[in-house]
This record gives structure tokens, C-alpha cells and sequence, in this order.
């Protein structure tokens, strides 16, 4: 056996456990909402430069430079790898791209189906090849708002400070948060080409 070989090779992997306690979802919150807010876009894997579309994706972001919250890009970027090693196999993979804060607003905030990575090549590198979503707030905070895979037919709604990792060319969506508002942490990470 290929001693570098993933034991057990899954392309979306939740942590048994939150990784964040609900303290450190409240540091990237109040991170999060100092820094300037944008209307999110789409257009990762198309061939245009993308614009805002509220159809497709209604939610705000910002993004959290490494050097502001460098304790919590470390602790990401273990489990990143100890994910990858258990479960992907990627080579080469690292922290290529600030995380984004996201807050999606009832009654409509929500992402439609898409994947994170640009498949027309245009935009690499860096190449998506591991995505990661951790929601920072109580799931008793909003209804609505789960996280549904198309191929795996998979509809799951994370724990406050939980993780998914997942393959970043798998279509997914973040179904209409009906009541309350979701914030989540959304990271993606590089390897070679
Ligand atoms: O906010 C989320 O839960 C996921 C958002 C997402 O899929 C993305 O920004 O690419
Ligand atoms: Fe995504």
C-alpha cells in the first residue's frame, strides 16, 4: 500500500466536534463585522468576471486579512491538513486565500448551486482544491440556512464552530435562511496543479 494514500477517502468531511468554541465564533464575528462589508458576487468558474446576482447568491461578506487573526488561520490550517491527510490526499496543500465572513439575512439570504472552483482554468492559480465552512452562530439562531450537496445528496446543518471540509468541485448550495440571520467562516485552500 502507497504509505501517503488517504486510509479513508471521503469528499465531504464534517468534524465530530466543534473547532471553534463559541468565544472564538464571537471573535471572528465582531472580526468580521468591522471590516468593510461587501454585496457577495458570483462568477468563480464562469468565463465572465461575475457580478452580483441576487437569484443566484444574497449575502454580504468581508474578508479577514492572515495577519489580523493569525492564531485562528493556524488552527484552520491543522485541521485543514489533518483532514487532507485523512481523507483527500491532495499534495502540496496550504493556506492560499484570506477567509471570507459571511452573513446571510431572512428572508432570502442564500447561495444557489455552485462550485468554488474556477473550472475555466482563467483564474489560476491559486487552484480550490479544499473548501471549508464553519457556521458561527447556535443553529437556534436561524431557520433555513443548511449546506445541500448535489452529487452526494447531502443536506446538513452544522453545529455553531463546526467544520466541513469538502472537494471544492462539488456542487453545492446554502439553502434560503427563512428566519434569523447565518454567519459563517468560508475558507478555501490551494495545492499544486
Ligand atoms: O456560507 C456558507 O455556508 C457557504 C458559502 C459558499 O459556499 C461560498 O462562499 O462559496
Ligand atoms: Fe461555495
Amino acid at each position: 500500500m502507497n504509505p501517503t494514500e488517504p486510509l479513508w477517502k471521503s469528499l465531504v468531511v464534517e468534524t465530530l466536534q466543534p473547532i471553534f468554541s463559541p468565544k472564538q465564533c464571537q471573535m471572528v464575528i465582531d472580526k468580521g463585522l468591522s471590516l468593510k462589508a461587501e454585496q457577495a458576487k458570483v462568477g468563480m468558474g464562469h468565463d465572465t468576471e461575475g457580478g452580483t446576482d441576487l437569484k443566484k447568491r444574497m449575502s454580504t461578506i468581508s474578508w479577514i486579512p492572515f495577519k489580523e487573526m493569525p492564531e485562528m488561520y493556524n488552527q484552520i490550517e491543522g485541521q485543514m491538513l489533518r483532514a487532507n491527510n485523512n481523507h483527500f490526499g491532495y499534495d502540496g496543500m496550504r493556506l492560499t486565500e484570506p477567509a471570507q465572513f459571511t452573513e446571510y439575512k431572512a428572508p432570502s439570504g442564500h447561495y444557489s448551486w455552485h462550485m468554488d472552483c474556477d473550472v475555466t482554468g482563467i483564474k489560476q492559480p491559486p487552484v480550490r482544491k479544499i473548501s471549508m465552512i464553519i457556521p458561527l452562530v447556535p443553529t437556534t439562531d436561524y431557520e433555513g440556512g443548511e449546506i445541500e450537496f448535489m452529487q452526494e445528496g447531502k443536506t446538513i446543518k452544522l453545529q455553531q464552530g463546526q467544520a466541513v471540509f469538502f472537494a471544492s468541485f462539488l456542487q453545492h448550495r446554502v439553502k434560503a435562511v427563512t428566519r434569523g440571520i447565518r454567519r459563517s467562516l468560508v475558507m478555501w485552500f490551494g495545492g499544486l496543479l
